[in-house]
């Protein structure tokens, strides 16, 4: 850890600060709206809820480690014995990850068997990709960095193929009112998850010292809003209008192109 100017730091720990605020109000929201939308759509909800739950959760942690991990002294943020905690963020996606793959596939109602399998394989994948990061993240040296991360690469690849390809059909064959959202939701999530790899790798390559620091903090703070908050309000809307949906003929409306 390097010394921080006040700046640095406040920016840091405001956004750790606005993230915790973002996803437990996202939390209430989601879980208030489960009343509204139709019993097959209920876990879809109450899961959404649970990822930013457990991500304000930590949210609160990583604020606390930070406030401990830094001492003012003369004006700028000294590092203190204590290190900063950033086990926090992959104990946090070894949980959420897999959970926010499998709210798009509930919220898809494909099959029974099909759910099961599309959420058991794609969420073991994603218990993969993070638990293949983790040595990479906190080795110090960048061979084991890349070799770490460039492993980790192969299920986040087969990840987006599945996303694309695997469910592909499926999501163009989402009932019309919904289709749209779907294909947004997928898209939100290969977007928002492209940015985590490119902040490992930007470290593997040398990226370090207080600005890599900010970027990298206020970095993952802004992708995990997106990417549990924002996707988290595309799942809902998605319930929504097919709760909303009561023509079964549009259900099964060739897709578009
Ligand atoms: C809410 C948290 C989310 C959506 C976290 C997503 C994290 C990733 C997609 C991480 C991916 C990584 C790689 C693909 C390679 C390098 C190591 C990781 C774990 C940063």
């Amino acid at each position: 850890m390097e010394t921080l100017s006040l700046g640095q730091y406040d920016l840091i720990f405001n956004a750790f600060s606005f993230g915790f605020a973002t996803l437990a109000a996202a939390t209430l929201f989601f879980w208030l709206g489960i009343g509204q939308v139709k019993s097959e759509y209920k876990t879809a909800l109450v899961i959404t809820g649970l990822v930013t739950f457990i991500a304000a959760y930590h949210y609160f942690r990583i604020g606390q480690s930070w406030v401990d991990a830094y001492t003012l002294v003369d004006g700028v943020h000294v590092p203190t014995e204590k290190a900063f905690n950033s086990a926090y963020r992959y104990v946090d996606w070894l949980l959420t990850v897999p959970l926010l793959l499998i709210e798009l596939i509930l919220v898809m109602s494909l099959s029974r068997s099909e759910t099961v399998s599309r959420a058991t394989s794609l969420g073991l994948a994603a218990l993969l990709m993070v638990a293949l990061g983790y040595p990479g993240e906190v080795s110090d040296s960048g061979g084991v960095r890349w070799i770490f991360g460039l492993l980790s690469m192969i299920p986040f690849l087969w990840i987006v193929f599945q996303l694309y390809v695997g469910l592909g059909k499926a999501i163009e064959s989402q009932p019309e009112n919904a289709r749209g959202l779907v294909r947004t939701a997928r898209n939100v999530t290969v977007g928002s998850w492209c940015f985590y790899p490119v902040v490992y790798f930007a470290g593997a390559v040398g990226l370090e010292g207080p600005f890599a620091t900010v970027v990298v903090e206020v970095g993952y703070t802004i992708a995990d809003i997106i990417a549990k908050a924002g996707f988290g309000v595309l799942i809902y809307m998605i319930a929504m209008r097919k709760s909303e949906d009561t023509n079964d003929s549009i259900k099964t409306a060739v897709p578009a192109e």
